[in-house]
């Protein structure tokens, strides 16, 4: 198993150069960072450790503005190596940078007290204290980027974490990688990279570029700059996406098994609240390597809906970290894309594990769903067909990737890309008078046509053999069209053709509902036009 170790710390406090020191690559590429002297984006180098593991090193800017590359780059590490300037002792982004660590879920690591040489043994040991003090779980190291001191105990402590770390589960579900970098390479094309939160991936995979439904396929797979037949679970990996464009793909992104995620504008989460966070607060919130706009609709005392500008792609136990000016809180998924309401109980009973779905996942090839979930569809399903018009009483069925399977499993009857209840038909319901009248009238207009406004219910009783709609919305009785038809039947097999005036003298209504029933005729296959005329269609 490959980890991938995380620094984290105040600006200029020296992460960059330990990075450098234990591996000989200096991750501020940008010429802005070398400008400046300081991070801004990520950077990545692998780590070899004495006993030959390796492991991959995430740096991560320290600058209070860029807190959120920070978070993009913690989102999917398994340890942290904390760096603390020996002079400055713990400072604002220390703090924050640890907050965000523990919001996310990260507790193996390492702190590194660094720049040794420049400060006396007595300062030393006190920056020491201040940091096992903050993080007890954590071993502390006195190292020197400069001179190259400590780096072996330092390695020895990051081993020593890495057995921390608990084994990676999720090799057998759906693949997720959330982007953090894009760039393209001559003759290989678009390659991206990330961490592989679940599932594996390897060459020939579809995959799909969530949330804006972008299909991909994987050529191949690299960890650590070395290809791999499958990509797992827990892995920093680097995939390459012929036929792509590079511009296509951005950090925030995630990569997934088609169809297998949600991609959701709602996350119910259970808070965790470094700062007490308002009801209706505005806020960023940060999920795998995107950042979106947000607002909290709290539920409870513990709950909140997290209501976002952008869809995000989740899955239940994922950490959001919530940040306004600076991080105020996080949050644990209990429900990747919930209902739009915020029912306490609702919250209560996912946080117990009793909807562990909320949409159906793709597992092995096949399409599982909760059993709360399922009943929860049926319900609304079967709500909407009993508020649908009755003239057709039934609803789209869902189009989604999992409809087929699941709907297989419901107690509803598909009839093209429509749901009714078994058997269920058409009925007028209430509208039976509304029926009755019409029919009155049209018998009433006989033999002409009456205008209808209720276009709906003119189709359903047409439907019915209650009525024929003509055109411009004109309606005739059945028998009133029926007789029309036999007239010029008859006229025709005796004179060969009729004409417009000669049909409404026969049928004796108007001349604008002989038109319009002679083009209802055409339409029906009984005549053709012919000039000015009408001659018998032949079968
Ligand atoms: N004396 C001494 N100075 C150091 C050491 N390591 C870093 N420095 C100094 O600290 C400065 C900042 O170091 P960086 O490694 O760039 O700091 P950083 O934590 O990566 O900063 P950001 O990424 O911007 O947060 C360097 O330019 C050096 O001047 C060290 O071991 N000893
Ligand atoms: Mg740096």
């Amino acid at each position: 198993m490959s980890l991938t170790v995380g620094t984290a710390g105040h600006v200029d406090h020296g992460k960059t150069w330990l990075v450098r020191a234990l591996t000989g690559k200096d991750t501020d590429r940008l010429p802005e960072e070398q400008a400046r002297g300081i991070s801004i984006d990520l950077g990545y180098a692998p780590l070899e450790l004495a006993d030959g593991r390796r492991l991959s090193l995430i740096d991560v800017p320290g600058h209070e503005r860029f807190v959120r590359n920070m978070v993009a780059g913690a989102t999917g590490i398994d340890l942290f190596l904390l760096v603390v300037d020996a002079a400055e002792g713990a400072r604002a982004q220390t703090h924050e940078h640890l907050a965000i660590l523990s919001l996310l879920g990260i507790e193996h690591g390492v702190v590194a007290v660094t720049k040794a040489d420049a400060v006396d043994a007595e300062t030393l040991e006190f920056a020491l204290e201040e940091v096992r003090e903050l993080v007890p779980r954590a071993a502390a190291v006195a190292v020197s980027a400069k001179m190259g001191t400590g780096l072996d105990e330092l390695r020895a402590e990051l081993g020593r974490a890495s057995d921390l770390v608990p084994e990676h589960d999720g090799a057998e579900l759906p693949a997720r990688l959330h982007v953090d970098r894009v760039f393209s390479l001559p003759g290989i094309g678009t390659v991206a990279t990330g961490t592989l939160w679940s599932g594996s991936v390897g060459a020939g995979d579809l995959l799909r570029a969530e949330p804006r439904g972008l299909d991909v396929r994987v050529r191949s797979a690299q960890v650590h700059d070395l290809a791999v037949e499958r990509a797992q679970a827990g892995q920093r990996v680097a995939l390459a996406l012929p036929g792509i464009d590079r511009g296509r793909l951005r950090r925030g992104d995630a990569l997934v098994t088609p169809g297998a995620f949600p991609t959701s504008y709602r996350l119910d989460v259970v808070l965790d609240e470094l700062e007490p966070i308002a009801q209706g607060a505005r806020l960023l919130v940060h999920h795998g390597t995107s950042t979106v706009a947000g607002r909290v609709v709290r539920a409870g005392e513990r709950f909140a809906q997290l209501r976002l500008a952008a869809p995000v792609v989740a899955a239940r136990g994922d950490r959001v970290v919530l940040r306004e000016a600076t991080t105020v809180g996080g949050g644990r998924i209990l429900d990747p894309a919930p209902p739009r309401h915020r029912d306490l109980a609702r919250f209560e009973s996912s946080e117990r594990g009793e909807e562990t779905i909320h949409a159906p996942v793709l597992v092995d090839g096949e399409w599982r769903c909760g059993d709360a979930w399922l009943a929860g569809l049926e319900a609304e399903l079967a709500a909407a067909i009993a508020a649908a018009d009755p003239l057709d009483p039934g609803v789209t069925a869902p189009a989604e990737p999992w409809a087929k399977d699941v709907l297989a499993r419901l107690p509803f009857e598909r009839r093209g890309s429509r749901l009714y209840l078994p058997g269920g038909s058409a009925t007028l319901g209430s509208r039976e008078p509304a029926a009755l009248a019409i029919e009155a009238q049209l018998a009433e207009a006989e033999p002409g046509a009456v205008k209808l406004d209720d276009r709906e219910l003119a189709r359903f009783l047409e439907g019915a053999g209650r009525l024929v709609r003509l055109g411009d919305g004109y309606a005739i009785s059945a028998r009133a069209y029926e007789r029309a038809r036999a007239l010029v039947v008859e006229e025709c097999t005796a004179e060969r053709r009729i004409a417009l005036a000669r049909f409404r003298d026969l049928v004796g209504c108007g001349r604008r509902d002989a038109q319009l029933l002679l083009e209802r005729l055409d339409t029906d296959g009984v005549t053709r036009r012919v000039g000015d005329e009408r001659v018998l269609r032949r079968r």
